[in-house]
């Protein structure tokens, strides 16, 4: 079937997911202003412990992780999806302190989120040079300097959020904007005792659940439609052997939901699921096995005390 004229990707990506079978909603979505603060929110809950373990990781490996770099010349520390920068001051605290020589490239698809991290940076440091860049991670990427070495940053378990598919390709394109020696920084969430996992997708305060009805909400917003929230939950589930957390939203009764924004109208039985999220859990075999894939060298995996999180220095 031809599909309909679209005025932008979120219109063409809602119409296509809730048209499918089982239903879906990419979970990018999640990312208005509105799911940006409650995922600020998120990072808060004591049961997500990715943004503590992350915190810890960084915070005591941060001078091995700069060894890697050549100590006096200049580099690009490129930061994506650097929304408000929490993690990474850890970090530029440390450089600022040891006097390095650096540009700190803050990447976000939000020009918003860029515009106010590069003031807020400048009124906190004064004199540390900031280059925000609110464009795609590969244009933004392609777009910089090749004289200076970078250390590019993927932190956050952001990755776990792809595909399987997209996490190879995104890989290798950002292989390919790399010269020989250039690092990449990322962090993934480790595969743990599954009921850690679901505690950190299913809070007690139900910031998780208001982060995933926010999607329904933003349909409502800008397309015109009409879901009644009152008659969907957040249903998270966590799947041992693939490692992977899933969100879902669940019918809470038979319903029809109209979207005049995308001309569309949709029925749920009670029970259907809309799947909204995806949230990967890696081991160290499948670490290494995805950088072997995609052509760079571990030079080293940090984890947190209690093992939950990983940040991985690879070489190009
Ligand atoms: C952004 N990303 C790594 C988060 C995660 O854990 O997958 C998004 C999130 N979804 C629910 N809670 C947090």
């Amino acid at each position: 079937m031809d599909l309909p004229k679209f005025e932008s990707e979120f219109e063409k990506d809602v119409f296509i997911g809730l048209r499918s079978y089982p239903k879906y909603l990419k979970s990018k979505y999640f990312y208005d202003r509105a799911g940006d603060l409650i995922f600020q929110e998120i990072m808060e809950l004591p049961e997500y412990y990715l943004t503590s373990s992350e915190h810890e990781i960084l915070n005591n490996m941060k001078a091995q992780i700069f060894s890697y770099l050549k100590p006096d010349a200049p580099f690009q520390l490129i930061d994506l999806g650097a929304g408000d920068a929490k993690k990474t001051r850890v970090l530029l605290d440390y450089l600022i302190q040891q006097k390095s020589n650096f540009t700190y490239i803050p990447v976000d698809i939000s020009a918003n989120a860029v515009n106010q991290l590069t003031s807020s940076l400048q009124r906190q440091y004064g004199n540390l040079q900031v280059v925000g860049l609110s464009q795609e991670y590969l244009s933004a990427l392609r777009s910089l300097s090749q004289e200076q070495k970078k250390l590019v940053l993927f932190l956050g378990s952001s990755i776990g959020n792809f595909t399987r598919n997209e996490t190879l390709d995104f890989l290798k394109d950002i292989f390919s904007t790399l010269n020989v020696d250039d690092l990449l920084l990322i962090g993934f969430d480790l595969k743990k005792d599954p009921n850690t996992i679901l505690a950190a997708y299913n809070d007690n305060k139900g910031v998780t659940a208001r982060f995933n009805l926010n999607l329904l909400k933003r349909i409502n917003r800008e397309l015109g439609a009409n879901f009644d929230l009152d008659y969907f939950e957040h249903y998270p589930s966590y799947h041992e052997e693939k490692g992977e957390a899933r969100s879902a939203l669940v019918s809470l009764r038979a319903q029809g939901v109209e979207i005049p924004g995308i001309n569309l109208t949709i029925r749920l039985e009670k029970g259907e699921k809309i799947d909204t999220e995806v949230s990967r859990k890696y081991n160290f075999i499948e670490i290494q096995r995805l950088a072997e894939q995609s052509g760079y060298e571990i030079l080293a995996n940090f984890t947190d005390s209690r093992k939950y999180f990983a940040n991985s220095v690879w070489r190009r």
